[in-house]
Formats: C-alpha cells, sequence, structure tokens
C-alpha cells in the first residue's frame, strides 16, 4: 500500500471512531437518544393533554390525515412534557420545530419523547412523513406561555 494510501486511510478510521464515540458519548451520558420502543402504554385513539403537576404534563398525540390531536396546546413556560405518540391510520412524522424532538407515528405503536420546554414562544409541530393528499398542511404547535 502506498504510503499516502495508508495515511489516508488511518486518518479516515480515525475521524469515524472519533464520530462514533461522540455519538456513543451524547446517548449514554448525555442521554441525548433516539426513541426506545415503548409497550407499556397501548395505543390510543384520542389524543389529550394531562397535567400531572403545575410544570408537568403528558400529551397523548394522535397523528391522522391530516390533523393532529390536540391541536394547539398552550402550556407554561419551564414545563417537562411526556410526549406519546401514535397514529389512527397510516404513518406520520413528528417533528417540533427547533427542538430535536423528532418521532414517527406508526399505527399500532407508540412513540415517546421528554422534553422541557424551558424557552417561551410557538413551537410548531409538523408531518414529515408523506402521508398523503393533505401532507402539506398537516400541522399543529405548542405555545409555551
Ligand atoms: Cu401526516
Amino acid at each position: 500500500m502506498d504510503k499516502a494510501e495508508k495515511t489516508a486511510l488511518v486518518l479516515a478510521v480515525g475521524f469515524l471512531g472519533f464520530f462514533a464515540s461522540l455519538l456513543v458519548y451524547a446517548a449514554k451520558v448525555l442521554n441525548i437518544d433516539v426513541p426506545t420502543c415503548i409497550t407499556d402504554v397501548k395505543p390510543f385513539t384520542e389524543g389529550k393533554v394531562i397535567q400531572h403537576a403545575p410544570n408537568r404534563y403528558e400529551i397523548h398525540y394522535l397523528a391522522k390525515m391530516w390533523y393532529f390531536e390536540p391541536a394547539d396546546v398552550e402550556i407554561p413556560a419551564g414545563s417537562v412534557v411526556d410526549i406519546y405518540l401514535t397514529s389512527g391510520d397510516v404513518i406520520h412524522g413528528f417533528q417540533i420545530d427547533g427542538t430535536n424532538v423528532n418521532l414517527m407515528a406508526i399505527p399500532g405503536t407508540v412513540a415517546y419523547a421528554r422534553y422541557k420546554f424551558d424557552k417561551p414562544g410557538v413551537y410548531h409541530i409538523v408531518c414529515h412523513e408523506y402521508c398523503g393528499i393533505g401532507h402539506q398542511d398537516m400541522a399543529t404547535k405548542i405555545v409555551v406561555k
């Protein structure tokens, strides 16, 4: 093997190793991990907001062609929200703009994410998985006051 080739290979492997170790660090140490499989919550057929404490919420999102339920939720700043998501028909996407909450709504399954809404503002939620003719209008929001 040519010496330059060897150098390029070592650099590439080293870079990928560094990249992978940062991913593992984020997932295991900082707890920024991909959604895990939720088995203790059965798929539900209606969306709702449940308040457990002043700054503690649970939102059950139901994605359907072509809306999210509940629509336009309002919560106070600093709230920690457990988000559960399921679909009532086809596969949908669920991304909260400006956050790292990025889930898929798959019929028969429940996806989960927890997010702390520290900053007041309007958090738009969009469906980013093609779901039919009304897909581009499928959105809702969380208003943080
Ligand atoms: Cu959709």
